[in-house]
């Protein structure tokens, strides 16, 4: 039976959305991210500027996106706002120059920040989806993300529904939103693969104002290849692990792993994969990438719970190509429930999340290049780092060349506080920072894991910091080997004096 929605051109669709309006799209990394409609969106600003004509509109999302959404709508300066998440050059210069207002945001709080209307009133809900029914059954693609919520506060709805991916991703997808307090109740995972909600997505079939057909691939790449340093990484990781497991710290059936998404991630995850005293393991994260494919197919990976998946698409056509065989060992939840804090404490997580740098007291930075450039955003890192049972940073002990110390006395900008941090590694070692005091801290993170460049001139940071301070603090020395990579482009070699 044909669908009785108008039938549009992204075109058309685009014609739709007025300049100023807030839009809410699918997309949870460049997993399930709607493709059409954002690029006649960016098609259109194009020909409305050219015009003098004024054209943008707030963009909201699950998380990052892809070439289509934030690339195609940064390019055309389209973009006014943007929340909660991003990771695209030309709108990272723009938010990062002041010309897109962008709030970073913890991601399993942006549903609730949208029910309060915090991120405004959302007017369209712009959603990807893989089979949809007359009455407003909407099966979502290869993301929930958000757009469960979005589907349900927007005014109107527009549905791109791509032939790329099978209808038969029906069945993987759990969608359950919590009532707000005081009447919210327990979200009833117990188990990473409980399942609590619906297959699908029900709207009201009034909203829908048109759908737009595609068939479109998700705009997923692969990863750079790993290198001697994040292969080390990943073993140091992996190592600690089998280590916490010998000492009784983590139980012989194993906790369920988060991961991020990246290049030390994947590393991680194939050391973790192929470790021989890990014994097979389940995953309740934000992002399933390639390497948990071949681990999931080879019973490495007993089950993943996740919000997106985010897989080239050699990967994904694997999956799609053994469909029922990944619907009975994943599922995706809505971000509000795969990074919820209560399932993340309840579960007992082991988190491995990227940090930029990390100072001596244990506190991480994972967003600011120098304290003020933007990188990507907080993303699901502090849902669970704050609620794991052990959180992991990981980092290589330098970046730029050796030029800059990813261990610096004090960090230039804080995400994750020492009170959440646990667990330092660089390709050096590991830095085991619980029951330690702030000093005790600071030592181990100097003698494990920085670089050998570095540990001497961090030795020396330890000397000028007051004998009777608790913390490994100089206030007038914290940041001077960012000072001096500003000045002379390498914090190496530092003269302390100098700074003081
Ligand atoms: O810059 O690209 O110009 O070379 O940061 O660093 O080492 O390639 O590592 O890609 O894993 O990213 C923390 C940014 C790490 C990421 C961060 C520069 C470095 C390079 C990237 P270039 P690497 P990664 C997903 C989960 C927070 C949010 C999160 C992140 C670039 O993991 O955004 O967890 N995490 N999201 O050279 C200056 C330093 C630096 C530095 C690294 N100390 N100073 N530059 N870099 N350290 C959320 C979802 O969307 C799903």
């Amino acid at each position: 039976m044909p669908l009785p929605f108008p039938i549009l051109t992204p075109e058309e669709a685009a014609e739709l959305i007025g300049n100023g309006s807030t839009v809410g799209f699918s997309g949870f990394t460049p997993a399930g991210a709607a493709k059409a409609v954002p690029a006649a969106l960016a098609k259109r600003a194009q020909l409305e500027h050219a015009a003098g004509k004024p054209y943008k509109i707030g963009v909201l999302t699950g998380a990052s996106t892809g070439a289509s959404l934030d690339g195609a709508l940064a390019e055309a300066e389209a973009i006014s706002f943007r929340a909660p998440y991003q990771a695209n050059p030309v709108l990272r210069k723009q938010i990062n120059n002041g010309h897109v207002k962008f709030v970073d945001m913890h991601l399993s709080t942006v549903p609730q920040n949208a029910r309060y209307g915090y991120l405004g009133k959302i007017d369209w809900a712009v959603v990807e989806a893989c089979d949809m029914t007359a009455g407003g059954g909407i099966v979502l693609s290869t993301s929930v993300g958000a757009s469960n919520t979005y589907l349900r506060l927007a005014d109107k709805i527009i549905i791109e529904l791509n032939s790329k991916h099978p209808v038969s991703l029906l069945g993987m997808h759990d969608i359950f939103e919590p009532r707000d307090p005081p009447t919210r109740s327990e979200i009833p995972i117990f188990k990473v693969s409980d399942r609590c909600g619906s297959p699908i997505c029900i709207v009201d079939p009034k909203k829908i104002a048109g759908v737009v057909y595609t068939n479109l691939e998700d705009e997923s790449g692969g990863f750079d290849a790993q290198t001697e340093v994040t292969d080390k990484i990943g073993q140091n990781v992996a190592d600690f692990l089998v280590a916490e497991m010998k000492a009784g710290r983590i139980p012989s059936q194993f906790l369920p792993l988060q991961s991020v998404v990246g290049n030390i991630a994947n590393a991680v995850l194939a050391a973790i994969g192929k470790s021989k005293d890990i014994p097979a393991f389940k995953m309740y994260t934000e992002v399933l990438q390639d390497s948990v494919v071949p681990l999931l197919e080879n019973g490495r990976c007993k089950f993943a719970s996740t919000t997106a998946l985010t897989l080239s698409p050699e990967a994904m056509r694997n999956v799609t190509g053994n469909i029922e065989f990944f619907k009975q060992r994943v599922i995706l939840r809505p971000q509000e429930i795969s990074n919820h804090p209560e399932i993340v404490r309840r579960l007992g997580i082991v988190s491995m999340n990227t940090a930029i740098e990390v100072d001596l007291g244990g506190n991480v930075n994972s967003t600011h290049v120098m304290g003020k450039t933007l990188m990507n955003g907080i993303g699901g890192s502090g849902d669970f780092t704050q609620n794991a049972y052990l959180s992991i940073f990981s980092c290589p002990s330098t970046a730029k060349g050796g030029k800059i110390s990813s261990i610096v006395p004090l960090a230039s900008h804080m995400d994750h506080s020492e009170h959440s941090v646990q667990v330092i590694v660089t390709e050096h070692g590991v830095a085991d920072l619980r029951g330690k005091d702030p000093i005790d801290r600071a030592k181990l993170i100097i003698d494990n894991c920085a670089h050998p460049d570095y540990k001497q001139q961090l030795r020396d940071y330890m000397k000028m910091v007051s004998p009777d301070s608790r913390e490994p603090l100089s206030l007038s020395l914290g940041l001077a080997m960012h000072r001096q990579f500003i000045r002379n482009g390498d914090m190496r070699n530092i003269n302390w004096e100098e700074y003081r």
